[in-house]
């Protein structure tokens, strides 16, 4: 029951997860048995296969290692996602590992001969249009992505952990959509890779101006939540050879994003430590070859739209479902892979899977918790409902101020834990540390406003 919540990410992120659920044996099931829940389908639709083979037999040893290979191949197929693969056990529950049937060889067990995809040509007129590209997560192929805006000469809109970046990145262009920079840049074609970046000004700029609508995905997902797209592509597609990129289009975009970045800069540098100025130092600073793992809700949207793009730092994100929870866990996994790893998240999200900090002390790896504490939710005083509702209201049903000390709390699970007054004082080093940025919510939403005013005085209402 505990998997459920990563069933469900693994799902919409369409992440390979193989989930191995120890269960009791079928005698013991419908029978008020202590301890047993049903555990058949238990995640639903949410899964792209469940198989349950029953308590392993020995006799039956031939099978094991077609059931391990399919298992394999169903949560890495073309769309991947979850498995759950439920085991159930007979007393006695310890015993010695036995040997494993004979393999084929070297090879995997199965071969999957597929015909592969594709990748069309795209129409010689279509390249010549005014068109942008768009990269979200689950974006298959990140390098041909970068490389067919490069080809056209398109401007790139990636959300970081699309792993998506290349000479026509445009770094910012949340702030710079937010710019009057942004009717006169609409475009005729919209190439979408995956779902859809955080950013709702990127959506809306979309939803006002009449395009086409190519969006590349995966066969059997379908990331199309505006209901605009005319032309599916289950690869990406290439430019024909001839094709000329007009070089005043993607210019005038990274000119008009250079000018919003120093009005970001200028501005940031004027007030006290704030989290978006958090945001850009970490992907300024963090090591070549690091990983940034965003929590939801505002790290992610900081990142995204204040962040620096770099194609050697590699931002990861829970985006499927967007959920708080367990995101400390996902930090702690990304680092085991051995990269510098930093975490950005928030203090309820932190609270949320404080769990997570346990051992983290004992484990070899480099990881650095940054956590944005503004005592409470703070996406939700952007919306209405802080306006709309009394402060105390508001408090106790969106802002959830909790009031603990968050360095007092990871020093209890034997992890170095430091309050931060400077920035200089995020700059990577390696180990376990977790580093809690004090923040006011109310002040953040007025520095958001004031950084979208800056960039539309760098380059015009
Ligand atoms: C498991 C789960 N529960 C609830 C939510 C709804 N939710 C979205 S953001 C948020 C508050 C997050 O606060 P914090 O981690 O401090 O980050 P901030 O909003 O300040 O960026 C909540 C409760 C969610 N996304 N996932």
């Amino acid at each position: 029951v505990q998997l459920h919540a990563a069933a469900v990410e693994a799902d919409l992120a369409g992440v390979p997860l193989i989930l191995c659920t120890a269960d009791r044996p079928p005698e013991l099931r419908d029978v008020a048995a202590p301890q047993t829940v049903d555990q058949t389908h238990l995640f639903g639709r949410s899964v792209r296969f469940f198989t349950d083979p029953g308590v392993a037999d020995p006799t039956q040893s031939s099978t094991w290692r077609s059931l391990a290979a399919r298992t394999w191949a169903e949560a890495t197929a073309e769309w991947p996602g979850p498995v759950q693969l439920n085991l159930p056990f007979r007393e006695p529950l310890v015993g010695r590992v036995g040997e494993l049937p004979p393999g084929r060889g070297d090879g995997p067990w199965h071969q999957r001969l597929a015909a592969g995809r594709l990748a069309p040509v795209l129409d010689p007129a279509l390249c010549a249009a005014r068109g942008v590209v768009i990269a979200g997560r689950g974006t298959d192929d990140p390098e041909a992505v970068a490389t067919l805006a490069e080809d056209l000469g398109w401007p790139l809109l990636a959300d970081p952990s699309s792993g998506c970046s290349g000479d026509t990145s445009i770094a910012g262009f949340d702030p710079l959509l937010r710019t009057g920079f942004a009717e006169r840049a609409r475009p005729d074609v919209v190439i979408r890779a995956g779902g859809m970046p955080a950013s709702k000004v990127l959506a809306q700029w979309l939803d006002g101006c009449e395009h086409q609508d190519l969006v590349i995905a995966a066969p059997g997902w379908w990331p199309d939540p505006s209901h605009t797209a005319a032309v599916l592509l289950d690869a990406v597609p290439t430019v024909p050879d001839d094709h000329e990129p007009v070089e005043e289009w993607v210019e005038a975009w990274k000119v008009a994003a250079q000018a919003v970045g120093a009005a970001i800069d200028e501005e940031l540098a004027g007030v006290p430590l704030s989290e978006p100025a958090v945001a850009r130092y970490l992907t300024r600073t963090l090591p070549a070859g690091a990983v940034l793992v965003t929590s939801s809700s505002m790290p992610v949207r900081d990142v995204e739209w204040f962040g620096i793009t770099r194609q050697d730092l590699r931002v990861v994100a829970n985006r499927g479902a967007n959920g708080i929870d367990g995101v400390v866990s996902t930090a702690v996994g990304a680092a085991l892979a051995g990269a510098p790893t930093a975490l950005l998240i928030g203090d309820v999200a932190f609270l949320h899977d404080s769990n997570g900090l346990l051992g983290l002390a004992d484990r070899d790896v480099d990881l650095t918790i940054v956590v944005l504490d503004n005592d409470g939710g703070g996406i939700f005083s952007f919306l209405s409902q802080r306006t709309e509702l009394s402060t105390p209201r508001f408090e106790r049903y969106f802002g959830t101020p909790h009031g603990l000390d968050l360095v007092a709390l990871a020093t209890a699970y034997g992890v170095e834990a430091h309050r931060v007054d400077a920035i200089g004082q995020l700059d990577w080093r390696p180990g376990v540390r977790v580093l809690v940025v004090p923040t006011d919510r109310d002040d953040n939403v007025a520095l958001h406003g004031r950084l979208t005013d800056a960039a539309i005085e760098a380059v015009g209402a």
